[in-house]
């Protein structure tokens, strides 16, 4: 039983308790002594009820995934959990912090359920593109319905103490001491006689299952394409309606040894530990003070500060929206009441939780009311002489060690700091548009940005549920300037001759959200169009650049905003119909540039604006822009829709292999000459057999 279980008596109580930080992963040690300390607790004649919780900060994190795809050791989880649900005597479990995964599994074999306050509980396999794999989908079900099952294993979100306790997952939450009132819970059970309640016996309510089963099956169809976990999660609780349960649990764990040899799930398991790694930074130690952030201020309530403000609302961290235009800051707060008001009505969003948030927020028209502000967001309009004076005055106004964040997308952070005399508390925290929604935030790191403040912020960007990246200065930071490389090929070959919606049909099949022609649509012509003007007077470019876009705008077509872009839009859809005249007009640009346009295939057109994207990102490793490749990783799964499946473009790189990655760049560069020249690194590693993950750390 190493150290890593422990177990002692109290009075007829045997407590055994998981002791593995930093989360309790149930690694072999950790399965062998679970089981070694329930055979000696069932073996002793005195003892007649058990107790199992987890020491430190929660009780399990789950199995430990590091030890996925290696030869399995010592008794399987599921092993572990039928030998406890099979005790004779009461087997109680007693929760704190997370019971998560495999650690949400195991309670679910014990008899009953008790959790402190900080109690939560998920089965978030499906995250990690696999299916809970020792039990779950046949117990949970049985414990707390078939809806709510279904709900908690495709959605991977976690649940607290009183919902759980509501739900039917926690028999109680205790107050106070967690071990000492699960103690007096079991103490009951043993007056009362009251033996082992095997979840596996119990009656599985399936009215209405098959409709909520088909729904499931559309929502996932919809929101998860071309994810096989969660069609796998959904099959494997039909079998918990249908089957036997011991028949349920063999299929499940067959299904779960198909997933995780799954590209798929090597995929998400990537990514898992890339949102880890962010965190590390080389200069930045882990034990770096940081400031305290107990309120905030956002300057600026257009769509980017408002976004911004629900997320900060969402930490808990009161945050006071400035605008100077008071009818545009009425009609900012508006705007967050509305969405609030929709998450409400969608259910995402409780009533009280609602109230709770927006209570959180707050507006102004004076600089005074933020000046004692902890950290302060700019998010005005993308013009570098506005930002510069918003930063002039915030750096006079604001308290000393207040954070001075700039969301800009692209432009210099360093020039923006150097408007204020305090260039150490000046940081980019670029958030992505609906920023409400889009869980990455792009940090970018001045050449005088303190440690603490990067620590602050990436702590920040956590307890807001967003994923953290820090990133260094250059034109488009990392995301951006990726996009700039895909995007200008994907332009390139409308001249050549290819049509929006097939380009936009083979990025969407690749795992994409919607093709970059139905995105510029989505996100407004006009603005990419500016920052072209800008790019053109500040930095100018012998690169070739395509003319349509710019041709498109100029024809006062902006995109779903007016109804008209790459696409036409009926009045009130979303849906991209292609237009004639955008056709005749790429027809007429070929012509004006002397190109003859050609059929393109589309592997050829998946090649052209996914390697240049990879390419792009080797130089901005090799410039130290982006500290690893899956930081590189994380932007583009967070911030562009990158498909979760495939693991980001680097590790996607890898997948498909460096060599044939550069193989192709040296062809399209000897086509298309010097903006697809491959990357020195690229072409190192291709050349030595090595591959991204090679150059982690
Ligand atoms: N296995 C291995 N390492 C893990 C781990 C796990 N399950 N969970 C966390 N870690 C590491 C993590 O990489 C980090 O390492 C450190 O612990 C702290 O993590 C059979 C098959 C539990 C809520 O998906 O949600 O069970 O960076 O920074 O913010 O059906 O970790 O310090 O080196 O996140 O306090 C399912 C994943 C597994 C849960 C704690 N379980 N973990 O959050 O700490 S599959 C999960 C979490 C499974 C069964 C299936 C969170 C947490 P390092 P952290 P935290």
């Amino acid at each position: 039983m190493g150290d890593v279980v422990e177990y002692e008596t109290h009075g007829a109580i045997a407590v055994i308790a998981l002791n593995n930080p930093p989360v309790n992963a149930l690694g072999v040690a950790v399965r062998q002594g679970i089981h070694d300390a329930i055979l000696r607790a069932t073996s002793d004649p005195t003892v007649k009820a058990v107790v199992l919780t987890g020491r430190g900060r929660c009780f399990c994190g789950g199995a430990d995934i590091r030890e996925f795809g290696k030869p399995r050791q010592g008794p399987s989880l599921s092993d572990v959990i039928n030998m406890i649900e099979a005790c004779e005597i009461p087997v109680v479990a007693a929760i704190h912090g997370t019971a998560v995964g495999g650690g949400c599994e195991l309670p679910l074999g014990c008899h009953y359920r008790v959790g402190d306050s900080s109690a939560k509980f998920g089965l978030p396999e499906i995250k990690l593109g696999l299916l809970p794999g020792a039990g779950g989908t046949q117990r949970l079900p049985r414990l707390i319905g078939v809806a709510p099952a279904l709900d908690i294993m495709l959605s991977g979100e976690y649940v607290g103490a009183m919902r759980a306790r509501e739900m039917g997952f926690l028999d109680q939450v205790t107050e106070g001491d967690l071990v000492r009132g699960a103690l007096e819970y079991t103490n009951e059970l043993i007056a009362e006689d009251k033996g082992p309640r095997r979840t596996r016996d119990m009656k599985l309510d399936d009215s209405g299952a098959e409709k909520v089963l088909a729904a499931a099956r559309a929502k996932a169809a919809r929101r998860s394409r071309g994810l096989v976990a969660p069609q796998r999660c959904i099959e494997a609780i039909e079998h918990a309606l249908k089957i036997p349960v011991e028949e349920g649990m063999q299929l499940e764990r067959k299904y779960f040894d198909e997933l995780v040899q799954s590209d798929q799930s090597k995929a998400q398991r990537h990514l898992f530990f890339a949102e880890r790694l962010a965190h590390k930074i080389p200069d930045v130690p882990a034990d770096t003070p940081v400031r305290e952030i107990r309120t905030a201020a956002v300057i600026g309530c257009g769509t980017m500060g408002r976004g911004i403000a629900m997320s900060l609302a969402y930490g808990n961290v009161p945050v006071t929206v400035l605008d100077m235009n008071a009818e545009a800051l009425e009609k900012g707060l508006a705007g967050i009441n509305r969405t609030y008001a929709g998450s409400v009505s969608r259910g995402s969003l409780s009533e009280s939780e609602m109230e709770e948030r927006r209570g959180l927020i707050s507006g102004t028209t004076e600089y005074s009311d933020i000046a004692k502000a902890d950290i302060v967001i700019e998010a005005v309009f993308e013009e570098m002489d506005l930002k510069k004076k918003i930063f002039a005055t915030i750096g006079e106004v604001c308290k000393p060690g207040a954070i001075l964040a700039t969301n800009t997308s692209s432009l210099d952070v360093n020039e923006i700091a150097a408007a204020t005399d305090r260039p150490d508390d000046v940081i980019g925290t670029h958030f992505f548009s609906p920023a409400n929604v889009m869980k990455l935030m792009e940090n970018v790191r001045g050449e005088k940005t303190a440690p603490d403040v990067i620590a602050t912020v990436m702590k920040l960007s956590k307890d807001i549920n967003k994923v953290g990246v820090m990133v260094g200065v250059c034109d488009g930071f990392v995301g951006n300037r990726m996009l700039y490389a895909y995007k200008s090929q994907a332009e390139f070959l409308l001249e050549e001759g290819a049509l929006p919606h097939q380009v936009d049909k083979v990025i969407y099949d690749f795992g994409f959200p919607m093709g970059p022609f139905a995105m510029g649509d989505l996100a407004g012509l006009d603005v990419g169009y500016l920052v072209r003007q800008h790019r053109r007077k500040t930095k100018p470019s012998n690169d070739r650049e395509s003319i349509v876009a710019d041709r498109i705008v100029e024809m006062d077509r902006h995109g779903q905003k007016n109804g008209k872009g790459w696409y036409l839009y009926e009045e009130g859809s979303r849906k991209p119909i292609p237009d004639p005249e955008i056709e005749q007009l790429i027809l007429q640009v070929s012509e004006q540039l002397g190109i003859v346009r050609r059929e393109i295939g589309d592997q050829e057109i998946l090649e052209r604006c996914m390697y240049p994207l990879i390419n792009e990102g080797a130089k901005i490793l090799a410039e130290g822009i982006a500290l690893r490749p899956s930081d590189i990783d994380l932007v583009w799964i967070f911030g562009y829709g990158f498909p979760v499946g495939k693991g980001g473009p680097m590790f996607h790189a890898d997948h498909v292999g460096t060599d044939k990655v550069y193989d192709t760049m040296k062809v399209l560069y000897d086509k298309h000459g010097e903006m697809l020249r491959p990357a020195p690194l690229l072409e190192e590693l291709a050349k030595s057999g090595r591959s991204f993950a090679d150059l982690q750390s």
